[in-house]
C-alpha cells in the first residue's frame, strides 16, 4: 500500500498552510517541500501537519548557479553541499525521510569542466551529504533530470553507476516519471533495474500535468513500483507548461494545480491500481 504526496511547488505563492489543508481534504498522506530551511520554520510546519493529520514526506532541492554541486567555483561547490546538509538538518526536524539530490543547478545543460572531474566532485559531495543524511536517519535520492535540465545525469542507468560508486546505505536513486518520458525507453524497466536502490518517485504525466491528463500509461510504471517491493512515497511533482516553470510560478502561478489536480492525481493512480489489482 503506497503513501501519497504532493509537491507544493505547484501552489505557486500560496500560504503552505492551505496547501496542507487541501492534501487533506484529498486524502494524501503527507506534503513534500521545497528546501529553503532559512525561509521556513519547521515549527510552524509541524504544527500545521498535526492539525491535518499530515506528516512531512520529503524535500527537494532546488540547485541554482550559486549552489551547483560541480560548479568550478569550490565556494559555490561548497554552498551546494552546505545546502543540502540543511536540507537535511530540516527533513530530521520534520520528520521527513528523503531529500532529493541532483549534480548540478537547474537548467544548467553545458559542462563547466571536464565530465570525469564533475563526476568526482558530485560523488564526493554525495558521500559527504549521504554521510550526514545517514546519521540522521534521512536518505538521499539521486533524481535524473531531462536533457533540458542538466547534462550529467539525464538516465536511471547513469544514477545507478553513481550510487553504486558513491557506496553509501543513506544514498539511492530516484524516478519522475517526466524526465523518464523525455529520456528513457522504457520507464518501467527502468524502475525495475533500480530495484531496492529505488528512494523516492515523482509522478507525473508526460506534460507534467496531473497523471491521466498526458498520454503515459501508468499501469506498466505502477506495477513494476509495486513489484520490486517499494515502500516509500508516492509524490507528484506536477508543474506548469512553459518554459519558464519558475516564472509561472513566482508570478501568475497555474490554478489548475489546485484543486483540480491535486484530486485527480491520487484519483487516477487509485483507479490504475485497483486496475491492476493491487491495494491502494
Ligand atoms: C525536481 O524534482 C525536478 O524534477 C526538476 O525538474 C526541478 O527542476
Ligand atoms: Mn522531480
Amino acid at each position: 500500500m503506497f503513501r501519497y504526496t504532493y509537491n507544493t511547488l505547484a501552489y505557486g505563492r500560496e500560504p503552505l498552510s492551505e496547501g496542507i489543508a487541501r492534501l487533506a481534504r484529498y486524502g494524501y498522506d503527507g506534503v513534500e517541500l521545497v528546501g529553503e530551511p532559512a525561509e521556513q520554520d519547521p515549527g510552524r510546519i509541524r504544527a500545521d501537519l498535526d492539525r491535518h493529520g499530515l506528516v512531512a514526506s520529503s524535500i527537494i532541492s532546488i540547485f541554482t548557479p550559486e549552489r551547483d554541486i560541480v560548479s568550478t567555483d569550490p565556494a559555490v561547490r561548497r554552498r551546494a553541499v552546505d545546502y543540502v546538509r540543511g536540507n537535511v538538518d530540516h527533513a530530521a526536524a520534520l520528520g521527513a525521510e528523503v531529500v532529493t539530490f541532483t549534480p548540478t543547478a537547474c537548467m544548467k545543460i553545458v559542462p563547466g569542466a571536464e565530465r570525469a572531474r564533475e563526476w568526482q566532485w558530485a560523488v564526493e559531495a554525495a558521500r559527504a551529504v549521504g554521510d550526514h543524511a545517514g546519521e540522521r536517519g534521512v536518505r538521499i535520492a539521486v533524481e535524473p533530470w531531462n536533457r533540458y535540465e542538466t547534462y550529467l545525469i539525464n538516465r536511471m542507468d547513469q544514477a545507478i553507476a553513481f550510487v553504486d560508486e558513491v557506496a553509501r546505505p543513506a544514498v539511492g536513486v530516484m524516478a519522475d516519471t517526466f524526465h523518464m518520458a523525455i529520456e528513457e525507453t522504457d520507464i518501467a524497466a527502468a524502475i525495475r533495474r533500480a530495484g531496492a536502490r529505488l528512494t523516492h518517485v515523482h509522478l507525473a504525466d508526460s506534460n507534467r500535468a496531473a497523471p491521466g491528463y498526458g498520454h503515459l500509461d501508468f499501469a506498466p510504471v505502477l506495477a513494476a513500483i509495486a513489484d520490486i517491493g517499494y515502500e516509500g512515497w508516492i509524490s507528484y511533482e506536477l508543474l506548469p507548461a512553459a518554459g519558464d516553470v519558475w516564472g509561472v510560478l513566482s508570478g501568475a502561478g497555474a490554478p489548475e494545480f489546485g484543486d483540480l489536480y491535486t484530486g485527480a492525481a491520487i484519483a487516477h493512480t487509485r483507479a490504475v491500481l485497483a486496475g491492476l489489482g493491487e491495494r491502494t
